[in-house]
């Protein structure tokens, strides 16, 4: 498999928890490598944003409510397969049918705040990535 890079953040559920270093943590001992990180308070405009794929969805006003409500911290991931071994790590978006050891079976409360993001394809996570970092902030 390919050497991707892939985006993580750590939702303020998991920020105000204190679990943000676990949780990467976590991701670094699977094999895959911070290669830009940044603690930030996301702005309704920017949550918006970020979530625009999910307007029309019923959840998008609690969404961007629950990303505003604390600091998030913000990772560029790269290694083999960064994407998929990612959301393998992260389990299931809903924490109840997350499979066991997965972060958000570990840590998150809900399937609205479940702890952690991350880029569900090439995409996306190109996209992602330059939506919070500058290429030079990635090393
Ligand atoms: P994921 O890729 O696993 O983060 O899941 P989605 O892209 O489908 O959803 C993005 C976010 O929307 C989730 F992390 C939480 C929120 N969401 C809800 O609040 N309710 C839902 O039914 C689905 C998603």
């Amino acid at each position: 498999m390919a050497i991707e890079r892939t985006l993580t953040i750590i939702k303020p559920d998991g920020v105000a928890a204190n679990q943000a270093a676990t949780i990467l943590g976590q991701i670094e001992k699977a094999g895959l490598q911070i290669i830009g990180l940044k603690r930030l308070r996301l702005s309704t405009p920017l949550a918006e944003a970020f979530y625009s794929v999910h307007r029309a969805r019923g959840f998008f006003g609690d969404l961007v409510k629950f990303m505003t409500e604390g600091p998030v911290v913000i990772a560029a991931l790269q290694g083999e397969g960064a994407i998929s071994r990612l959301r393998e790590l992260m389990g299931a978006t809903d924490p109840a049918k997350a499979a066991a050891g997965t972060i958000r079976k570990q840590f998150a409360a809900n399937i609205e705040r479940n702890v952690i993001h991350g880029s569900d394809g090439p995409e996306t996570a190109k996209n992602e990535i330059a939506f919070f970092f500058a290429e030079s902030e990635l090393l």
